[in-house]
């Protein structure tokens, strides 16, 4: 069977980074090679990108516009040096976040129009899309919860409440008008749970 793009989408604390090492030895277990990624990031350069996305600098705003810029910045470069090259040569690929956060985050979040990025994703990877997306829905009060246990909050989760109900109900939408790309998984349910449920739809794909 062809190499399989998966990702992974959904709120902070959704379970995303968990679920990662799970999906990658259930596809090892038979007998695919497997890399797993995150975006922003991934790569050494991304990763650079990535710390101007996350990393709180009181002086000077980030604005909306930089930001979308970054993301597909970071996904360009992740798209056209690893993630192609690596499909081509047989690889199942996992990554911890992708194209769906921009329409959830800048979209839905921050109100950048549709039209405005899907200008920008064109020129940064054209019609490249993921083979399956996993959105890890969750309440937004038990996913913050997760997160804050971890520490330290980056410059996404300071955002304010509404913030974060804006990109799920993005999320949701776009889930909801993509059934064929998108499953859905209750992510509130304890690990177990989640696990099983993501390993069938893993199932049904290959
Ligand atoms: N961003 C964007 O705006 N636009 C874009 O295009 C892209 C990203 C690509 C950084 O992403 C920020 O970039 C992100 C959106 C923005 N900001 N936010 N918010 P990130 O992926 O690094 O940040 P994150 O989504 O906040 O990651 P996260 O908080 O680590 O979430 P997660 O990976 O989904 O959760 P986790 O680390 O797997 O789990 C959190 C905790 O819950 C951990 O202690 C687990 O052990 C625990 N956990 C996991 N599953 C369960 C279950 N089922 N039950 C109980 N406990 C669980």
């Amino acid at each position: 069977m062809a190499s399989l793009f998966i990702t992974l989408e959904g709120t902070e604390g959704a379970g995303k980074s968990t679920l990662v090492p799970i999906i990658k030895e259930y596809l090892e277990s038979k007998g695919r090679k497997v890399l797993t990624l995150r975006e922003p990031g991934g790569s050494e350069i991304c990763e650079q990108i990535r710390e101007i996305l996350v990393s709180v600098n009181d002086n000077e705003k980030l604005c909306d516009t930089a930001e979308l810029l970054l993301m597909y910045a970071s996904r360009a470069q992740l798209v056209e040096n690893f993630i192609k090259p690596k499909l081509k040569e047989g690889f199942d690929i996992i990554c911890d976040r992708h194209d769906l956060s921009s329409i959830a985050y800048q979209g839905g979040g921050r109100g950048i129009s549709m039209d405005k990025i899907n200008k920008v994703r064109e020129v940064s990877i054209g019609d490249f899309r993921p083979d399956l997306t996993l959105l890890l829905d969750i309440d937004l009060d038990i996913g913050i919860e997760r997160a804050k246990a971890r520490g330290k909050l980056d410059r996404f989760e300071r955002e304010a409440q509404d913030f974060f109900l804006r990109v799920k109900n993005a999320y949701l939408d776009y889930a909801k008008k993509h059934t064929d790309l998108v499953h859905i998984i209750d992510a509130k349910q304890d690990l177990e749970t989640v696990k099983a449920n993501v390993l069938k739809v893993l199932e049904e794909k290959l």
